[in-house]
């Protein structure tokens, strides 16, 4: 890439009265109150078939069946014989999420009638769930970290993620082992959801990690008007549950054998399942717990509001008000330093565990990711 050419913002800069250039993620400074975070509220969806095409609609959301107290699933089964894999070497950016702004911006819910007709979609961001998840747990963040271009479209700033480096090095020598595991979750989501609402689970039939429902909400962090997207996996039979409170985050982990796995478990993993199902308002979780071989053992459910209460015990634990104080500022900081109106123009935002968040600017390069069909004006 061409980062060495770019211009590199640092903190001596504020020194020189400049705006902030870099933003801290030690989380002793996100230690305040819990910020305003409105309830969402789902405004729309789109399923993606086995092909990845778009549909406006729910053809792919399906219904969670809760299984027997032990189920025995065998996770291994079905791999490679009955699989068909995402080409996760394809970068789809914002792509869906645009598509759906593009059918479906009557839907968008703004205080202010008049931008309604005028050509702004009246909300400071649009992303996809996922980036958000990563930028609450960043605080907690030893491992991986991330870059995400951002481009202000209209008054709206969207950020789409780029692959690191080193997520890219992780992909392309993923072990036989590690690629097995990835499909175990989709396997366990084939075991618990039917897709007809009084339908039966089909085990014998073929895992498509294609095939996606997912839903869009609009909430608002403090002063943040956001826009998001999230894959969900099913949601309960009960349709008198109104989105996004109907929803069920399907999720498989190791089996818990020992008081340090039981720490790592809520340490590290909760976290994340935690930041993931607040964001969009999805209020459970349930977990299949699996052995070395890919046997589920046990399942548990876990509402996703108790967990903070669940990992209190747990010393120098994580706290939701950190992550979302962090995200309150780390979106602010992005205002302040996305300012010019222009989808060619990317502010790409860096951050690896330990350092500061930091930014490069770059016009026309490979990380302008809002399409032309996107950007030119297909509204009345
Ligand atoms: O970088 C990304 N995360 C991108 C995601 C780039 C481009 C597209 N997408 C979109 C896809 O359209 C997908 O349908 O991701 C959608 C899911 O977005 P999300 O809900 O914001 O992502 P996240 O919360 O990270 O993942 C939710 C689920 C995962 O379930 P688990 O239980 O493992 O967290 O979506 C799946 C996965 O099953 N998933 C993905 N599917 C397609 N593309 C991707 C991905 N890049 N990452 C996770
Ligand atoms: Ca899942």
């Amino acid at each position: 890439s061409d980062l060495n050419s770019d211009k590199r913002h640092r903190a001596s800069d504020e020194a020189q009265h400049r705006p902030a250039e870099t933003l801290s993620a030690h989380r002793q400074l996100y230690e305040r109150n819990f910020p305003l975070y409105k309830q969402p509220v789902e405004v729309g969806f789109f399923s993606l078939d086995s092909h990845r095409n778009f549909f406006n609609d729910q053809r792919k959301l399906r219904y969670y069946v809760e299984p027997r107290q032990s189920p025995d699933f065998n996770l291994r089964d079905g791999y490679t014989n009955r699989f068909v894999k995402r080409d996760d070497g394809v970068k789809e950016k914002l792509d869906h999420m645009l598509k759906w702004i593009l059918a479906n911006r009557d839907k968008i819910k703004t205080r202010d009638q008049t931008s309604s007709s005028s050509s702004a979609l009246g909300v400071d961001f649009v992303t996809w769930r996922g980036h958000l998840t990563k930028v609450l747990t960043t605080p907690y963040e030893t491992q991986e970290g991330w870059m995400l271009a951002a481009s202000k479209f209209r008054g709206t700033i969207y950020i789409s993620e780029v692959e690191t480096e080193a997520a890219r090095a992780n992909r392309v020598t993923r072990s036989e082992r590690q690629e097995e595991m990835m499909y175990w979750g989709y396997k366990f989501e084939q075991y618990t959801c039917a897709d007809d609402v009084n339908g039966t689970p089909d085990p014998g039939g073929v895992v498509n990690t294609n095939e996606a429902f997912c839903t869009v909400v609009q909430t608002r962090l403090a002063d943040h008007k956001l826009l998001f997207s999230g894959e969900v996996d099913c949601r309960v039979r009960d349709d008198a549950v109104p989105a996004p409170g109907c929803y069920v985050e399907l999720k498989t982990s190791a089996e818990i054998c020992t008081p340090k796995q039981r720490s790592n478990f809520h340490r590290y993993k909760l976290l994340k399942w935690w930041a993931q199902s607040f964001l969009p308002g999805v209020p459970q979780i349930v977990a299949g717990f699996r052995d070395h071989d890919g046997i589920v053992v046990s399942i548990e459910t876990f509402q996703t509001s108790k967990i903070s209460q669940l990992i209190k015990n747990e010393q120098n634990c994580w706290k939701p008000t950190v992550c979302m104080n962090f995200c309150n500022d780390f979106l602010s900081f992005v205002k302040s330093v996305v300012k010019e109106d222009d989808p060619r123009l990317v502010y790409l935002l860096e951050w690896e565990p330990h350092r500061d968040v930091t930014y490069t600017v770059h016009r026309d390069s490979p990380f302008t990711f809002l399409p032309e069909w996107f950007v030119k004006d297909t509204r009345s």
